[in-house]
C-alpha cells in the first residue's frame, strides 16, 4: 500500500510521525505494509547568511530523525549558539532569526552539495540518507518558490511593504495584517521529480493538519499539484488543522484571515472544496468538538468524522492517522462516498 501526504513543518512532523506508527503496528499485526512519501512544503526557505534554509523540510527530518528540538517545535535538540552570536556581531543574518550550531551543519551541507550542481531534491536524498525515516521526503518542488507577504506600510510608495514570508512570522509574529500571500516565480515552478507519480500512485493522499494557507496553499499553487490530485485514483482526505474555531498551534488564523476564510474547520474543508465539486477533498476530519458540522459538510460532498484531532502524544497522533487511513479505505472501497458517519 502507498501513502502520500502533503505536509508543512510543525504539524506535519507530527502527523507524519503518527503515520509512520500507525502503519508500523498494522504490519505488525499482520496487516498489509505501507509505504509513506511526504510531499513537503518549500515556501517557507529562504537564504540568509549565505546558507539555504528549508525549515519545513528540516523539521520533518529532525522530529523523523527524533533529534529535533521539541520545546521550541524547531531545530536541533542540545543545540548550541556560538556561531550565530558571532554572525549577530558582524551584522549577518537576522538577529531575531536563530541559526543553531549544528543546524547550520545541516544549512552548510545543504549549500554546499547545491553549490555543487545538486537539486534540492537530490540534497533532500542525502540529508534523509543520514537516518532511518522510515519515509520519504520529498521538496514540493525544485524551484525556489519563498512565500512573501505584503503588509501595509504608509511610508512605501504604493502603501505596501514586502516581507520574506519568515520575517513576519518570527520576527512580527504574524501581528502585521497581512494583505495578500505571494509565492515568488510560482508560476514557473513545476511538482519536483517524483511527486507527480506519488500522487498519482498513492493508495491514499492524505493532507496533515498544516497551515491551509501558507503550507498546504503553497504546495497546492504548484502548477499541476491540482490537476494531478483531481487526477488521482487514490481517495485524498485532509485533516482539519482547527480545532473548535481555534489553531490547533502557530498561527494559522492570521493566514486564513488574511485570505478571508473563517478560522473555522469547516470553512478550511470548503476552501479546499470537495472533488466532487472541482476541489481536492474526498474526506474530511474534523475534531469531535466540531461534530456539528459533519452533516453540512457531507452535503457539500465531504464525507466528514468527527475524531479526536489533539496529537498530544505519538498514541493519539497514531490514532488519528489510523483514522484518516480508515476513512480512505471507506472511500476507496465506496463506504463512505459523502456519507456522514
Ligand atoms: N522560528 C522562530 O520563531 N524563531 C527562530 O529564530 C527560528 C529559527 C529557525 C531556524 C531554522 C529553521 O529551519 C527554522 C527556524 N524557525 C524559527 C522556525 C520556522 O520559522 C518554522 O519552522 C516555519 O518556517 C514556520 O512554519
Amino acid at each position: 500500500m502507498r501513502i502520500t501526504v502533503l505536509a508543512g513543518g510543525v504539524g506535519g512532523s507530527r502527523f507524519v510521525g503518527g503515520l509512520r506508527e500507525e502503519v508500523r503496528r498494522r504490519a505488525e499485526a499482520g496487516g498489509e505494509p505501507a509505504s509513506i512519501d511526504v510531499v513537503v512544503n518549500t515556501g517557507d526557505d529562504l537564504w540568509l547568511a549565505g546558507v539555504r534554509l528549508m525549515p519545513d523540510f528540516d523539521s520533518l527530518l529532525y522530529a523523523l530523525a527524533g533529534v529535533n528540538d521539541t520545546e521550541r517545535g524547531w531545530g536541533r535538540a542540545g543545540e548550541t549558539e556560538r556561531v550565530a552570536a558571532e554572525l549577530r556581531e558582524w551584522g549577518v543574518g537576522w538577529p531575531w532569526f536563530t541559526l543553531g550550531d549544528l543546524d547550520l551543519g545541516t544549512h552548510l551541507a545543504r549549500t554546499a552539495w547545491l553549490r555543487e550542481g545538486l537539486t534540492p531534491t537530490e540534497v533532500g536524498e542525502r540529508l534523509q540518507r543520514r537516518w532511518e525515516l522510515g519515509v520519504r521526503l520529498r521538496p514540493a518542488t525544485d524551484t525556489e518558490v519563498d512565500t512573501h507577504v505584503e503588509v501595509a506600510d504608509p511610508d512605501e510608495l504604493d502603501g505596501v511593504r514586502s516581507l520574506h514570508f519568515q520575517e513576519w512570522w518570527t520576527r512580527y509574529r504574524a501581528a502585521l495584517p497581512a494583505l495578500a500571500f505571494r509565492q515568488r516565480n510560482i508560476e514557473h515552478a513545476r511538482p519536483a521529480p517524483g511527486v507527480v507519480e506519488a500522487l498519482l500512485g498513492a493508495d491514499a493522499v492524505l493532507l496533515a493538519p498544516s497551515n491551509p494557507v501558507v503550507s498546504i496553499g503553497t504546495i497546492l499553487a504548484i502548477p499541476g499539484i491540482r490537476e494531478t490530485l483531481a487526477e488521482t485514483h487514490a481517495p485524498v482526505v485532509g485533516v482539519s488543522p482547527i480545532i473548535g474555531g481555534r489553531v490547533v498551534r502557530g498561527m494559522a488564523d492570521a493566514c486564513l484571515t488574511a485570505i478571508g476564510v473563517d478560522t473555522d474547520a469547516a470553512a478550511v474543508a470548503r476552501h479546499y472544496g470537495s472533488r466532487a465539486r472541482g476541489g481536492i477533498l474526498d474526506g474530511w476530519l474534523v475534531d469531535e468538538t466540531d461534530a456539528p458540522a459533519a452533516a453540512s459538510l457531507a452535503e457539500a460532498g465531504f464525507a466528514t468524522r468527527a475524531v479526536p484531532l489533539w496529537m498530544r502524544d505519538l498514541d493519539a497522533s497514531a490514532r488519528l492517522a489510523g483514522d484518516a487511513l480508515d476513512l480512505a479505505a471507506d472511500l476507496a472501497t465506496g463506504l463512505a462516498a459523502g456519507a456522514a458517519d
